[in-house]
């Protein structure tokens, strides 16, 4: 038997069929085209009777140069009661009262402001309010009106005692929807496991995780709140240099590159440098001990450190930054502790003074309790062994010379709050062997050295010491942690301790620590701007 060809004529049935449905799509064309064609003479229609068509539109480059308030901040708004002024602001959102009403919410900075649009024959038009109230939120645009108080205090924004009334809308840059992330969202506090959400706050506000937040982080700083951390941030590093400035320290930058790992080679990331190894820096300590070296007596710096741990916790990064000091010793290394904690106790009474209410504000929506501090000459600066001791009166088991763990550092931190009122506290005299081979070992016990670390909340933010001035010492001491003097990392820093260097100390703090451990906050990586840990180098 042989297949049929199947025919290449259509059938009778087919090209009837065909023949219909050319017929439909061409009736469909021309329905729809006679309603574009409606629709065009309408919006033609209302352009010609919109009398405020001037008014409002897209673009940055019509402003009418009226004889107005220019370019005003919200902040200084009672400055500018019944005047009409320009603001560049983005629209928080937008909300239709009536064909004549709406309202906008406005945001500039740390500061919010209602819109009131509403139809007036010579500024506002019906379109114009249409216009208004499809402004995409995020949007920026630049806004005209005259400042006016309100008869009641507005709830819902920053500024509650004025409001805007609205003459003209220009958008300068449209967001596109839908947004990933609802910056209102990261007002809010973080899902935690193991802490539920408690303030009111966090009740009105759905839970977004720190991963999405983080994968959208441009949409999640815009968060007042965030603002508001990274305002504390900057104020931290500035109390730094004042406090340190005014005590004869000067601002040195050291490299970042290096042509050798300098504190063992584990932790260090490695770059291709010109067809050979360099590395990142893991942290300034022999630059600034150099700069010592080269007769600088006392110097700073703040810079990036970079660290290749795999730690996957709430309070490490893979790049921080370094809040970092050197200076001279002249009789006793408890001349840098002294200073080190006239320095954090300056930064936390210089924050509460300057950011008082962005702290308590920040506070509030992780519910987190204020942070406790006794005066500079009160402060607790307890021996190792005698946290040691303190611990195994509390119940925990531990060895004279090891390392505290992280459990053990929040539990002392516990005890010193309980026994001294205090959340900042200094430990001193740690164990030789738990700390790098610059450490200086203590005159009365080897076993000891005379080094300290400064806590807060019960975890480290600072680490310190005085170093090894003696040449030969420090040659000893580098054999014993099984690393070479002679090596590329450390042959021109200890060659430099044979041409006369003075006795010197110093310690280095990161600056993420301290704002997250201030603020009370459940992860590091809210502290910075971009973090970087092990699973994330983007954005
Ligand atoms: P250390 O390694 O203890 O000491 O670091 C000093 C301080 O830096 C912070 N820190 C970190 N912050 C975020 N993520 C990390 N992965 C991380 N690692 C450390 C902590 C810590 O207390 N050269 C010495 C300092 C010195 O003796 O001057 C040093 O780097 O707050």
């Amino acid at each position: 038997m042989t297949e049929s060809e199947p025919s290449s004529q259509p059938s009778k049935k087919a090209l009837k069929k065909a023949a219909k449905e050319a017929e439909k799509a061409k009736k469909k064309a021309e329905r729809s085209a006679l309603l574009e064609q409606q629709e065009l003479e309408l919006r033609q229609q209302e352009v010609v009777d919109d009398s405020a068509a001037e008014n409002y539109g897209e673009g940055d480059n019509f402003y009418p140069q009226t004889a107005i308030d220019k370019w005003i901040q919200l902040r200084n708004i009672e400055e500018h009661e019944d005047r009409e002024c320009v603001f560049r602001v983005a629209v928080a959102n937008t909300r239709s009262q009536s064909a004549k009403l709406a309202f906008l919410t406005l945001s500039q900075g740390l500061e919010s402001i209602q819109m009131v649009v509403a139809e007036t024959p010579e500024y506002v038009s019906r379109p114009m309010i249409k216009f208004a109230v499809n402004i995409p939120p995020e949007s920026i645009c630049t806004v005209f009106g005259v400042v006016k108080r309100t008869s009641e205090k507005i709830q819902s924004t920053t500024i509650q005692d004025f409001e805007l009334q609205a003459r003209r809308i220009y958008i300068v840059s449209k967001a596109q929807l839908p947004l990933p992330l609802q910056p209102a969202d990261s007002e809010g506090p973080l899902p935690l496991e193991d802490k539920a959400p408690t303030t009111e706050v966090s009740q009105a506000q759905p839970l977004v995780s720190l991963n999405t937040r983080l994968n959208n982080r441009v949409l999640d700083l815009r968060a007042k709140l965030n603002h508001r951390i990274f305002l504390i941030k900057d104020g931290v590093d500035s109390l730094f240099q004042e406090f340190l400035r005014s005590h004869g320290f000067i601002r040195i930058h050291t490299p970042k590159i290096m042509g050798a790992p300098t504190e063992g080679g584990s932790s260090v990331f490695r770059l291709d440098y010109f067809h050979r190894n360099a590395y990142l820096a893991q942290s300034p300590q022999l630059a600034k001990q150099m700069a010592i070296q080269s007769r600088f007596p006392r110097v700073m710096e703040i810079g990036p450190v970079f660290r290749a741990e795999n730690s996957n916790t709430v309070r490490h990064l893979t790049e921080f930054t370094g809040l970092d000091m050197e200076m001279e010793i002249l009789e006793d290394y408890h001349e840098v502790v002294d200073i080190l904690e006239k320095l954090m106790l300056f930064i936390f009474n210089g924050l509460n003074e300057r950011y008082g209410k962005e702290t308590e504000l920040i506070r509030k929506v992780y519910a987190v309790e204020p942070f406790k501090l006794p005066a500079v000459s009160n402060i607790p600066r307890i021996e190792f062994s005698e946290g040691v001791k303190m611990l195994r009166e509390a119940g925990e088991t531990l060895d004279d010379y090891d390392d505290l763990t992280t459990p053990q550092e929040k539990k002392l931190g516990q005890l010193i709050l309980e026994k001294y009122n205090s959340d900042f506290y200094t430990l001193d005299q740690f164990p030789t062997a738990v700390r790098p081979f610059y450490t200086m070992p203590s005159k009365k016990n080897k076993s000891y050295s005379n080094s300290f670390d400064m806590f807060m909340r019960g975890q480290e933010i600072l680490s310190g010491a005085q170093r090894i001035h003696i040449h030969d010492l420090l040659i000893e001491r580098i054999r014993e942690h099984e690393m070479s003097p002679d090596s590329d990392g450390l042959r021109d820093y200890v060659e430099g301790f044979k041409f006369g260097c003075p006795p010197h100390g110093g310690g280095g703090i990161g600056l993420e620590r301290i704002v997250q451990f201030y603020l009370g906050l459940p992860n590091i990586r809210m502290t910075s701007l971009f973090p970087r840990d092990p699973s994330r180098v983007l954005p």
